[in-house]
């Protein structure tokens, strides 16, 4: 089986594995599974034959034997469903950490990317000033109730699943604010899943990528 994923050819971020190709390289590591990546432009982004496979222009895509999906909670999903070492194999427990990814992209991701959004796009607006303690306590408030569930645990439900997964990513996005450090619990949290072999791995391979010497043309 060959799978081949789609990446930044050059991430905005210069290799910090912020960009969402790196949360599908790490179910792919930790489902043992080799896949090959194709690097793409901004501009080839828009263009028609990336747009047949991501309909919104974006990256990551995963492409499997005729099955092209884009959306990274649902490209983690279908590795874990399809492979041993992301999902629980009771079907309660799959339930929760589905339940867990599901709350990472819709709960912890919208208010995360509005505040880092802001912080980077939005400062030159009138508004911004009076704009982001609002957005910082909106994530503050989704911290706290996550820190206060994960309590001591290692992880959000038992053993490491794709929603702890799915989380951590997620949660890197706030490194460069600090807010991080506010929440000992989360911050272990996040080293603890930064310190899996897997993600070492696929932090690994996206900083070769880049941190390549440029490419000609
Ligand atoms: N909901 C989709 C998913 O989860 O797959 C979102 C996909 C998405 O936002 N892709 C981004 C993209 O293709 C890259 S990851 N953007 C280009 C475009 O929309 O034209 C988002 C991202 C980009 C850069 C950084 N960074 O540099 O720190 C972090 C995250």
């Amino acid at each position: 089986m060959t799978i081949t994923i789609t990446a930044f050819d050059r991430s905005p971020d210069g290799g910090k594995g912020l960009a969402r190709d790196t949360r599908v390289r790490w179910a792919l590591e930790e489902a043992g599974l080799a896949y090959d990546v194709r690097l793409v432009s901004f501009l080839a982004m828009k263009e028609a034959p990336h747009m047949a496979l991501h309909p919104f222009g974006q990256i990551p895509t995963y492409e499997e034997e005729g099955l092209t999906l884009f959306e990274t909670g649902a490209i983690v999903l279908h590795i874990g469903q399809r492979h041993p070492g992301l999902l629980p194999d009771d079907a309660d427990a799959r339930a929760r950490a589905v339940t867990w990814m599901f709350a990472a992209v819709n709960t912890l991701e919208p208010p995360i990317l509005e505040l880092t959004m802001a912080r980077l796009f939005e400062r030159d607006k009138p508004w911004h000033e009076a704009r982001l303690p609002l957005l910082e306590t909106r994530v503050r408030t989704r911290l706290q109730q996550l820190s206060e569930r994960l309590g001591d645990a290692d992880w959000l439900d038992g053993a490491f699943s794709a929603g702890d997964l799915m989380m951590v990513h997620v949660l890197l996005r706030l490194r460069s604010t600090g807010m991080l450090d506010e929440f000992p619990r989360l911050a272990a949290y996040v080293a603890r899943g930064e310190a899996r072999p897997a993600y070492r791995r696929a932090f690994a391979d996206q900083l070769a990528v880049n941190t390549r010497a440029p490419q000609p043309g």
